[in-house]
């Protein structure tokens, strides 16, 4: 396109339009410059998922809830093709350091007692070594560099509040004499920053010394192995002066597009926004988004309330992005309270991947993994026949795991569905559940249609302003939905779903 001019000219020019458009486009961002609107967000219990090291399972006992069952990295990495397969494009691992070295009693619902082990990662005891049970920092950089190689990012948790309930840093003090952690409960609603979640020793993160050890071990470790960024655990309990310095050391030693994601307990796009408005952080978790889409496919509450609340979701900050899930390590798993009703889970999961946001699957959950109430909500990934431990012999639904391929797949084809914007079409005498999802800049749009009855439901829904006339289809299905005159008509069986297109979209 140059030729007419001299081709050295031409691409000084080229260099200066191109620094003066980025210089705009950087002005157009929002703060942060790491997007991950498009990701989908696979999070491992490493300990759970797959056993690629048995030289490593010291004390593993895999008939104990909450024991170490032998899962690791090297199992992790060994995986990839699979999670790259299913379209997952980052994992959000558990933390990585060395975990207490005794188990404490533990009561569960349904299990009886048990010895309740660092398995889960959150009971540290050293936060500069590895935990053995999960591998080495080159095991980690091996995941990291194998997923980079398949387009999938490493996403690390991070723990910068509370030590494990036995480390040595409970004798530990700053050269002031003063010990690094607190002494007594304390009350969390009282205040958040000094209780002890859980009865965990909690960090005086306010003390240089401290701060310098947690920030500089995560930021130490990261560096090594290369991940793309931190989940960060029980973020509303360390303050935010701390979180603005944590959030400078990371862009300054690991890169500005570092990204964060905070666990910041019941998120909501309006209880998040302080945090972005800071810039504290990149992303933060939705915590309304499983609760919400329970209670609605169980027929509780108005389907034009819960339209509503999706739409709200649409009111966080520009340039900061929700992370939405259907269970994780913390709650019941969803499959488990919808009383193992696979057609209302998966409308539950066909909403998280057409909604705003980032979504997590928490593993297994494709496949309709069991266990519902903590400690089974931790239990293995099953393989069904396949020869990997400990989840081998672990019935699946691979039918699941195909219906949130194709879910996966539709959300990458449309950007409709990642960034497009939100119109409720439902109306408040509808049974069912309608809204569009449009991308102003490509023109993409997607309408969502979802029954949460026992019944059949016919839908009559205005088609959304530039919706093409005839043929639309049903991407799910593949069926051809009628959407003539600025109307979308068609039949819903009882409990289901469809995620409508133009046809020649
Ligand atoms: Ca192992």
């Amino acid at each position: 396109m140059l030729h007419w001019v001299d081709p050295n000219r031409g691409y000084a020019a080229f260099r200066r339009w191109s620094l003066v458009a980025a210089a705009a486009l950087a002005f157009a961002l929002p703060a942060t410059a790491s997007d991950w609107s498009r990701e989908v967000l696979y999070f491992v219990l490493v300990d759970r998922f797959a056993d690629g090291d048995s030289t490593n399972n010291r004390g593993v006992d895999r008939r104990n809830p909450g024991g170490w069952h032998g899962g690791d990295l090297k199992g992790l990495t060994q995986q990839l093709d699979a999670l790259k397969d299913l379209g997952v494009t980052a994992l959000w691992i558990n933390p990585m350091q060395l975990q207490q070295a005794r188990g404490m009693p533990a009561q569960g619902a349904g299990v009886g007692s048990f010895t309740h082990e660092g398995f889960h990662g959150y009971w540290i005891a050293d936060f500069e070594a590895m935990d053995p049970h999960f591998g080495s920092v080159a095991d980690l950089k091996a995941l990291v560099d194998e997923g980079r190689k398949r387009g999938i990012k490493v996403l690390l948790d991070v723990v910068l509040n509370h030590a494990g309930y036995t480390s040595s840093y409970s004798a530990r003090k700053t050269s002031g004499g003063e010990s690094w952690l607190r002494v007594g409960e304390g009350n969390c609603e009282v205040d958040p920053i000094t209780c002890a979640v859980g009865g965990l020793p909690d960090f005086k993160t306010e003390l240089p010394e401290v701060r310098e050890h947690l920030i500089g071990a995560n930021i130490a470790l990261a560096r090594k192995a290369g991940v793309a960024g931190f989940r960060i655990d029980t973020y509303k309990h360390v303050a935010s002066d701390f979180w603005l310095e944590h959030r400078k050391r990371t862009r300054a030693e690991l890169g500005d597009d570092f990204f964060l994601l905070a666990e910041v307990w019941g998120g909501t796009a309006q209880s998040l926004d302080g945090l972005f408005a800071r810039d504290e952080v990149d992303s933060g978790f939705d915590f309304s988004f499983k609760g919400g889409c329970e209670a609605w496919v169980q027929g509780r509450g108005r389907t034009v309330a819960y339209g509503a609340y999706l739409r709200s979701r649409h009111g966080v900050r520009r340039g900061y992005l929700m992370a939405h899930y259907l269970s994780t390590h913390d709650e019941p798993m969803m499959l488990g309270t919808l009383g193992g009703d696979r057609a209302r889970f998966r409308i539950c999961a066909a909403l998280q991947m057409s909604s705003l946001g980032m979504p997590v699957i928490y593993y297994g959950e494709e496949v309709a993994r069991g266990g519902h109430e903590w400690p089974m909500n931790r239990n293995d990934m099953p393989w069904g026949e396949r020869d990997i431990l400990p989840g081998k012999g672990v019935a699946r639904d691979e039918a699941m795991r195909d219906f949130y391929k194709t879910l996966i797949r539709l959300r990458k084809q449309h950007p409709a569905l990642t960034q497009g914007d939100y119109t409720l079409l439902t109306q408040p005498q509808d049974a069912a559940l309608a809204f569009a999802r449009r991308d102003a800049a490509s023109g993409d749009q997607v309408v969502v249609v979802a029954n949460r009855d026992d019944q059949a439901v016919a839908i009559d829904v205005a088609a959304p302003p530039n919706w093409p006339a005839q043929p639309a289809l049903d991407r799910l299905s593949g069926e051809t939905v009628n959407a003539a005159a600025g109307r979308i008509k068609l039949e819903m069986a009882p409990k289901s779903v469809r995620i409508i297109t133009p046809a020649s979209n």
